[in-house]
């Protein structure tokens, strides 16, 4: 179909359609279409022009209107007249209300900027509703840093020591593949279009190999399963390595030419026979003998690495074993081979441009780290940590239901002396805590681009209606802000259709974002054929000498997780809450057709789990740890293997039992590398409630 063929083909008078990209955080940002009758959006579609979207969107924004028009939609400011939490508000003037949140933040500011934190994550991955005028003006006040480390840092910085940057192969190409390791991810639930090419590789005659603790759709579709125990994958991964060696199923040419530290390498993996890493993973020898004969002799050979792996203890470490792989059998050779876990180091967004880190003039305010967001809120004042936190601002994140350790998440939200704005679209958990609830737009009510992580296309996302009621982008709000702290920088005065030419600025033809809605970066077919990666070295560095230099073991390892599978006879059963698949993370749990298609928060139980508790099917159930206790409905099913428990995420509290969700037994350690959390490095115990 061509580009006229799509605007002639709208029905009825007064109706268009409109090019945008899916906000969310899933990495096949689809370019949308929608369509507007008398202005208002009735139908939101996947732009069947566009590749990777191939005109298909998930159950979930298919529905988008449904979210849009909901009734639940916040469309006034509001100020909190109820105890925190007690989710009890008045509706108040834009005016009013922006005017006394400048005035409350301009006198903390005078104290000391940093007692000031902005919190924010994925809400909306668009560049411009994201960090841009919201960055500029946390960094004009001088307010604390936030380190955006709840999803992606532990594989990001793997990623960055191993291959150099967050790069891999080209998603397309996975169509091509003769073997598939979907490794860590369910991709029927977080990334359908690429299980749509890993179908039709399998129509090819492609071999499907799922490595994950779960029995998830995905690992029921694929020939095998291998049902490791969570935090076991590096274990996995080098074990590979010691049938590749052994059997010398390696490309030599390539390691000579394009790797760095092999002879240390292969010591390494010389000392994890399959038996060895069986015992650790909990999972059969001659599985993983055959696993690895399947990879070492499958040309080409391609492993589609996800997040669910690398949210334990050792993550960082598993993702540089598992990254190490296409190097030594030299798949990266072929387009269809290699490894991919994020794009997104591939996309040249001007984040300097957008943010203006130079608007600091000078001041190194400290950093907190979103995920131990918990322990901080409570933290007195003190020379290491600085002034207390006395005013949080939330945009694009839902903490108390998405933060680790909640009891401590709800705590800090909960003190009185806290002054909290929350800028949302609904009335979440995180709002009820909040002293002004500022009601933002959808992404069909504002302009916005985007990059992604599972594609190579820039997407560009126009507004196609106004914004409901009072909503306002969080643009409009922090120019605003801005405006009345007294913040003269002309950049504060940029529009948003001028964030999106800025956000990457020369690098992308924007008439062409414009005229098709999306534009690919032209990175070639198979990146790193001879080498190239964009290491200090230019090689793919299975020793990290700058891993080193910091004191850390240079190369891959096991790293046991800090709640290991079998380590405590309180708490027996290793918990990993992955997510649901008609949610997306806490957003879309209040509405209605996809609450009702997701049932009850669960936990998924083996039946010989179950029966040793005496806990049968649909029963409530307790979960508890030391950090606290959750209700649910017990599934007892084979997707749950022994000895490990599902907690599907993220459900918002007040939905839940007794107002609790998962994240009442996560723990708010961090992983070897990236500072990340350790949702599924998680000890529990489950009774009958
Ligand atoms: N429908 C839906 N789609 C989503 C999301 C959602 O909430 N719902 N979330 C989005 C977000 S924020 C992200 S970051 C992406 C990616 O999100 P991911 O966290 O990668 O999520 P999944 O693809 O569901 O894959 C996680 C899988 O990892 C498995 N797993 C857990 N522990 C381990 C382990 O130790 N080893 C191995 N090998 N596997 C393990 C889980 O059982 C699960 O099947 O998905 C995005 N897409
Ligand atoms: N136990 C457990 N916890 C987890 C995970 C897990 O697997 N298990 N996954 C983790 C992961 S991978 C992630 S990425 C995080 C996700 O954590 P968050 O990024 O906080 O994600 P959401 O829960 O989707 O909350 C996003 C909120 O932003 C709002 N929003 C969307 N667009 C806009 C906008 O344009 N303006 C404003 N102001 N608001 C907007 C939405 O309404 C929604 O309430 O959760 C983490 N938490
Ligand atoms: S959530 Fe993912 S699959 Fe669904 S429309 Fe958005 S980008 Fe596409
Ligand atoms: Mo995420």
């Amino acid at each position: 179909m061509n580009e006229s063929l799509i605007e002639r083909s709208v029905p009825g008078a007064g109706s268009r359609q409109v090019r945008g990209a899916c906000p969310h955080d899933c990495p096949d940002t689809c370019a949308l279409l929608t369509t507007v009758e008398d202005g208002r959006a009735v139908k939101v579609q996947g732009n069947p022009l566009h590749i990777a979207t191939a005109g298909v969107l998930c159950p979930k924004v298919s529905r988008y209107t449904e979210r849009t028009y909901h009734e639940g939609r916040l469309l006034q400011p509001l100020r909190r007249v109820g105890p925190k939490g007690s989710g009890r508000f008045e509706p108040v003037s834009w005016d009013a209300a922006l005017s006394d949140i400048a005035a409350r933040l301009g006198a903390i500011a005078a104290r000391d900027p940093q007692a000031i934190l902005p919190y924010s994550y994925c809400g909306t991955m668009g560049l411009v509703q994201g960090e841009s005028m919201a960055g500029r003006f946390f960094h004009k006040l001088g307010a604390s840093l936030l380190d955006r480390t709840i999803c992606a840092s532990a594989g990001a910085e793997a990623l960055v020591q191993t291959l150099g940057g967050k790069v891999g192969m080209k998603v397309e190409f996975f169509a091509e593949a003769k073997l598939i390791m979907v490794w860590g991810g369910n991709a029927i639930t977080s990334s359908v279009h690429f299980w749509r090419l890993a179908q039709e590789a399998k129509r090819q005659g492609a071999r499907l190999v799922c490595i994950d603790p779960r029995r998830t759709e995905t690992a029921e579709k694929c020939h095998e399963h291998v049902q490791l125990l969570p935090g076991t994958d590096a274990a996995l991964a080098l074990a590979l390595m010691h049938e590749l060696v052994t059997h010398d199923w390696l490309d030599t040419d390539y390691i000579a030419q394009h790797t760095l530290g092999f002879e240390a390498l292969r010591e390494r993996a010389l000392r994890w026979t399959p038996e060895r890493a069986a015992a650790v993973c909990g999972v059969p020898a001659g599985q993983i003998r055959a696993l690895a004969r399947d990879y070492g002799t499958t040309t080409p050979a391609a492993i589609r690495l996800n997040y669910g792996m690398q949210r334990v203890r050792g993550g960082g470490n598993a993702v540089r074993a598992v990254a190490c792989l296409p190097a030594l059998t030299g798949a990266w050779r072929h387009r269809a081979g290699g490894l991919l876990l994020s794009s997104s180091g591939f996309f040249p967004a001007d984040r300097a441009t957008l943010q203006r880190p130079d608007l600091l003039a000078g001041r190194t305010p400290r950093t907190i780290n979103m995920v131990t967001i918990g322990d901080d809120l409570l933290r007195p004042p003190s020379a290491g940590f600085g002034p207390a936190i006395e005013a949080v601002v939330v945009y694009n994140s839902n903490p108390l239901a998405v933060a680790p350790e909640s009891a401590k998440v709800v705590q800090g939200f909960a003190r009185e002396d806290l002054f909290t704005v929350v800028m949302e679209q609904f009335q979440t958990d995180t709002a009820d805590y909040a002293d002004y609830v500022l009601p933002a737009t959808t992404q069909l009510e504002h302009w916005d681009i985007h990059g992604t992580y599972g594609h190579t296309d820039v997407v560009l996302n126009r507004p196609a209606i106004a914004p409901l009621g009072q909503a306002r982008t969080n643009t409009q709000v922090f120019r605003e802000l801005a405006q009345r702290i007294g913040f003269a920088d002309a950049c504060f005065g940029d529009s948003d259709e001028a964030l999106c030419r800025q956000a990457f600025g020369k690098h992308v033809d924007f008439q062409a974002l414009l005229d098709h809605g999306f534009a690919s970066l032209g990175i070639p077919d198979a990146p790193f054929a001879e080498g190239r990666f964009p290491t200090p070295s230019g090689r793919c560095e299975f020793f990290s000498a700058r891993l080193a230099r910091q004191g850390l073991d240079g190369l891959p390892d096991h790293v046991p997780n800090y709640e290991p599978s079998g380590s405590s006879a309180r708490y027996p059963l290793a918990m990993i809450s992955p997510p649901a698949r008609n949610f997306l993370n806490s957003t879309f749990v209040n509405v209605q057709s996809l609450r009702d298609a997701e049932g009850e928060p669960l936990i998924e139980m083996h039946p010989q789990d179950a029966a040793q508790r005496g806990i049968v099917d649909g029963q409530a159930v307790r979960a508890f740890n030391d950090r606290g206790e959750y209700l649910c409905k017990a599934s007892v099913s084979q997707r749950a293997r022994p000895g490990v428990v599902n907690g599907l995420g993220i459900w918002w509290r007040k939905f839940g039992m007794e107002g609790t969700n998962v994240n009442q037994l996560t723990s708010q350690r961090l992983t070897d590398l990236g500072r990340a959390p350790v949702f599924y490095d998680c000890l529990v115990e489950v009774r009958p409630a």
